[in-house]
């Protein structure tokens, strides 16, 4: 049975404009068009997508200053596009920044009715996105730290080495014939040198995309106790694995911290 807050929210999202319901109680649009679905026994719901640059941009364009710069004309090394077009992941985003908007997006929706009082947007925990990759079960007590790489031969898509087609975008032989002596996965091509529009791989058995490369999700940890630096997870385009792809594999930084792999992924979920 249905909380009365879920029953709620699902009919809040019919009357708020883009936040029409996929399909009840299985997935629902935000008023962004961020697709949430729910990712069990976990209490959130998971954007299906990485934060796309359309989406970020709604907040930034009203909210400087932020820790990352050039987020919407990203280059690596100076001069190749990273995240060029508006329904690729938000790249140069820091910790603080992800923070900061799912906060703004919280308050847009809670004034405009599309969202209950009870219920915020926020990063994922480190434990939530183990569960959203398939691991959640399998991984013992303990820090991200303690718990980073724990899970050999276990990756998003399977424990197939290299990638199946189809599995993701990593460093790749496209990445190789641009950059040259370009650190890829041998014999795997993905099509993109940098970013990939969200969407353009196969989901897993929740209806997630991209939990596997194109960009590092900020996860609202630190990565151990004491440790002021946060949890990334999930790879990034300029991953080659295998270690670095292992649904296992955490990555830290700090809060400030901004790069061209970097991005977020936001859950929706009742407020502490
Ligand atoms: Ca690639």
């Amino acid at each position: 049975m249905q909380s009365p807050a879920l029953i709620l929210w699902l009919l809040l999202g019919l009357a708020c404009g883009a936040g029409r319901l996929v399909a009840a109680a299985s997935a629902t649009t935000n008023s962004l068009g961020m697709v949430f679905v729910p990712v069990p026994p976990t209490t959130a719901w998971f954007c299906i997508y990485e934060t796309r640059v359309r989406d970020f941009g709604a907040f930034a364009a009203t909210h400087p200053p932020l820790d990352g710069t050039n987020w919407n004309q990203a280059l690596y090394h100076g001069r190749t596009p990273v995240s060029a077009g508006p329904d690729d992941p938000v790249v140069n985003v820091s910790w603080h920044d992800a923070r900061a908007f799912c906060n703004w997006l919280t308050q847009q929706e809670q004034a405009a009715g599309c969202l209950p009082a009870g219920m915020v947007y926020r990063l994922p925990t480190d434990a939530e996105w183990s569960w959203a990759v398939g691991i959640g079960a399998q991984e013992a007590a303990g820090s991200p730290k303690d718990k980073n790489a724990r899970l050999p031969g276990v990756f998003p898509w399977g424990r197939q080495y290299p990638p199946p087609p189809g599995a993701g975008n990593f460093a790749d032989l496209s990445a190789l014939n641009f950059f040259t002596n370009w650190p890829h996965i041998t014999g795997y091509r993905d099509g993109f040198v940098t970013t990939a529009p969200v969407g353009s791989f196969s989901p897993n058995s929740l209806g997630l995309y991209d939990l596997a490369g194109n960009a590092l999700e900020w996860c609202e940890d630190c990565y151990a106790p004491g440790h002021d630096q946060r949890v990334l997870r999930g790879g990034a385009w300029i991953n080659c694995g295998p270690k670095s792809l292992l649904s296992s594999y955490r990555e830290h930084a700090g809060p400030a911290r901004y790069s061209v792999a970097t991005g977020f992924r936001c859950v929706r979920a009742s407020a502490p």
